[in-house]
């Protein structure tokens, strides 16, 4: 029996409207690949470089992918964490994982080991999938690590070269095995959280729901057979895998074309090579696109449209869009916890570039309070609550922070701050969590504080966001030390944290841009360390240390 903290349900009123509405078919991952086969059969599913798989083949891979699997002890039930890069093999692990009934846990190529480790631990996880070496990293020695700190993992499986772990790709002629059965109301797969506390989150997704998403995505962006889509950004990220994403493109019986890496000198050739129509970008890359395009926009002419989501869209940018691109901007604003809006396709520049649109579903109940939870008019900023079919009611055993995330009644807190216009759409004019959105990458100011205080010679410890004009934001650490009169100068200081926060196995991304050392933090009357204050002292500082190169 599953302990309750693993998932919580939908209460069961809701979860009927849900199915009587459509919304929720009882239909389950492989269930909906074997669909898409019958379906689309020979049409390409996925090009990556020369290679390309039918709808037939992508089918046929999970089958075989999943036996594999099943040869080296996974069952259904098990969790995996997973860390692919933009490779063909993501889909044949992630359908694999499901057509056995395992759940796998998408983590960014960026993690290491601190990230892993804790996914792996946290999630008993049963086995880690990973690649040999990818952007200059060897993430077999991460895998090592992980290993040491996850004695529970009984499995590694390895793209590439496997060295001592098992290698990912199945014995040639390793027949497929029939998919087990499983409930659509169960979860398939986690997503990570952003998040904004100490440790990343897990969100359990359903079939049922995370499968509404995708097909409700594809239908209103108007997606079709025609659909040649880019994935530039990260594959197992929420947006690029289904608002539609690649998920959303291959309901449709889209093409996916996958990039490895997503600035202009790789994306712009793929895009008029393979006749791209749609593409999703953060808008930090977006702004690359444009710097690039406004020398030579002629690779693009295929380009009809080009997402942008993930972190705020200046409103000049958007404009610049049609224009340079030669596309439709589309701005979404969404999150891997849930709700996702969309400003649908045809809408007035004017509203398209300074909104972030309509939830996906008619039954997306929103919700805009202050800070008692009383519900403010339209026009005015408020907290951002939602709940619907496809957000969660918790996460994965987190029953503390779930007390706080939601409220009693259900709705996720989702630390946006939002206006709704008379119209319904919304505008997100900013966040009130105490994260970092470094162009899209999320970074949680309590989780990098809880490493930074680590250090022996930290007494006090705050992140806090700086605007950037390419990133939106960048990270600064405010740092107070241990007194030490012959201590080291603050720049070496500033080295030796940035080092120790690698040492700890953090993301890059999350290692703070610069660093500013202080005798001491500003303080609130309650004794909270004032992050408006340290904010407007950081902005103000002339000598903030650069962390060392990256
Ligand atoms: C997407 O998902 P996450 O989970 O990485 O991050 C969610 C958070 C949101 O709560 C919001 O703070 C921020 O990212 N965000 C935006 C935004 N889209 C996301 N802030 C301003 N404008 C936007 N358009 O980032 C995500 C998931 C699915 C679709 C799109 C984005």
């Amino acid at each position: 029996m599953t302990p309750d903290t693993d998932f919580t349900p939908w209460p069961e009123v809701l979860a009927r409207t849900y199915r009587e509405a459509g919304y929720w078919q009882g239909e389950t991952f492989p269930a909906w690949l074997a669909g898409l086969a019958g379906r689309y059969g020979d049409r390409a599913a996925l090009r990556a470089g020369d290679l390309t798989v039918t709808y037939r083949d992508l089918h046929a891979r999970a089958g075989r992918q999943a036996a594999h699997f099943a040869a080296h002890g996974l069952r259904a039930g098990d969790r995996v964490v997973v860390q692919l890069p933009s490779v063909p093999e993501f889909f044949d692990v992630l359908f694999g994982l499901m057509h056995l009934g395992a759940r796998p846990i998408l983590a960014l190529p960026a993690h290491r080991a601190g990230e892993i480790a804790f996914f792996c631990a946290h999630a008993d996880a049963a086995a880690y999938v990973t690649v040999d070496r990818h952007a200059g990293f060897d993430h077999r020695g991460l895998a090592r690590e992980v290993r040491a700190a996850a004695p529970a993992l009984r499995q590694v499986f390895v793209l590439g070269d496997a060295q001592e772990f098992t290698p990912l790709t199945p014995p040639a002629g390793l027949p497929p095995v029939p998919a087990t059965p499983g409930e659509a109301g169960g979860v398939a797969l986690y997503q990570l959280s952003g998040g904004s506390t100490g440790t990343p989150k897990l969100i359990p997704r359903t079939h049922d729901d995370y499968l509404y998403s995708v097909r409700a995505s594809a239908e209103l962006c108007g997606l079709g057979g025609d659909t040649v889509y880019l994935a530039a950004l990260p594959l197992a990220h929420n947006f690029s895998l289904t608002s539609p994403g690649t998920l959303g493109v291959l309901h449709a019986g889209g093409r996916v074309v996958l990039a490895p890496q997503p600035t202009p000198d790789v994306t712009f050739p793929l895009v008029r090579h393979e006749g791209v129509t749609l593409t999703a970008l953060v808008p930090a890359l977006l702004q690359v696109w444009l710097h690039v395009a406004r020398r030579d926009a002629s690779a693009l002419a295929s380009l009809t449209r080009v997402q942008v989501g993930g972190a705020p869209l200046s409103p000049d940018v958007a404009r610049a869009v049609p224009d340079v691109l030669g596309a439709e901007v589309q701005q979404v604003f969404g999150m891997a916890e849930g709700l996702v809006t969309y400003v649908r396709p045809g809408t007035a520049p004017a509203l398209a570039c300074t909104t972030q649109g309509h939830p996906i579903s008619p039954h997306d109940e929103v919700r805009v309070v202050d800070d008692e939870d009383r519900d403010v008019p339209d026009g005015q900023p408020g907290h951002l609550l939602t709940r619907g079919p496809y957000t969660i009611r918790g996460y994965f055993r987190a029953p503390d922070h779930n007390a706080r995330a939601f409220t009693p009644d259900g709705y996720y807190r989702t630390g946006d701050i939002v206006t709704r216009l008379p119209g319904g759409a919304l505008r997100v004019t900013g966040r009130h969590k105490d994260q970092i959105n470094r162009g899209g990458e999320k970074i949680a100011a309590e989780e990098v504080e809880h490493a930074l205080l680590r250090h022996p010679q930290v007494a006090a410890a705050a992140l806090v966001g700086l605007p950037d004009p390419w990133l939106g934001e960048r990270s600064c650490a405010c740092v107070q030390l241990h007194p030490d009169p012959a201590g080291p100068p603050a720049r070496a200081v500033a080295r030796d944290l940035a080092a120790h926060l690698r040492r700890l196995g953090l993301a890059a991304f999350k290692v703070p841009d610069r660093f500013l050392i202080l005798p001491d933090l500003p303080r609130t009357a309650v004794g909270k360390v004032d992050k408006p204050a340290l904010r407007r002292c950081a902005q103000a500082a002339p000598d903030l240390i650069p962390a060392a190169p990256r």
